[in-house]
């Protein structure tokens, strides 16, 4: 198992628009585990692949608090979706900074599971959200891009000083 680099907004690898997963092998297998660990040490309740730099249509989650709720799920597509719920949401590529989006409150997902079978889950609430959250990273969307330009280009320019005080010589932005 490794832990893997999360990328900060604004990032411009995190706007690349991920490709279907042609095989369910070992070696996603094997990238699904690292993200599950990445995901827990941050700690989040969700991480797509986009976000550790892999351009492929593929997401890990669990919104229990103890571990033991774990999804993961390949080429994930929304079948059905109703309501809208207003949540407060933050993002590991986005570090320290929360606020609502809203979203439909109740989905159906058709996706491959670790074995490359098809499968469907309904979900609702926090998950619900999350899944959506992680599927819009794997289109190259973050949450900040339902928000106003002003506060956009206020967290953009915040993050970008805190990534410069870290790392003077790596961002060029
Ligand atoms: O850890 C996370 N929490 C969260 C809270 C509300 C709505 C969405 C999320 S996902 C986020 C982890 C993350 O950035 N996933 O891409
Ligand atoms: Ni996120």
């Amino acid at each position: 198992m490794a832990k893997l680099k999360i990328l900060e907004f604004p990032d411009p690898r995190l706007r690349t628009k991920a490709a279907p997963v042609e095989k369910v092998d070992d070696a996603l297998r094997q990238l699904m585990d690292d993200m599950f660990e990445t995901m827990y040490a941050a700690p989040g309740i969700g991480l797509a692949a986009t976000q550790v730099d892999v351009h492929r249509r593929l997401l890990v989650a669990d919104v229990s608090r103890d571990g033991s709720e774990p999804h993961a799920l390949i080429n994930p597509e929304i079948v059905e979706k109703d309501g809208v719920t207003a949540t407060e949401e933050g993002c590991l590529s986005v570090p320290g900074y929360y606020e609502e989006v809203e979203r439909a409150e109740h989905i159906r997902v058709r996706y491959l599971d670790r074995n490359g079978e098809t499968a469907e889950m309904e979900a609702e609430g926090l998950l619900a959200v999350c899944i959506q959250h992680e599927m819009d990273h794997l289109d190259g969307k973050l949450f900040v891009d339902y928000l106003s330009e002003a506060k956009r280009m206020r967290i953009r320019k915040k993050l970008v000083k805190e990534q410069r005080h870290r790392s003077p010589e790596a961002v060029a932005l």
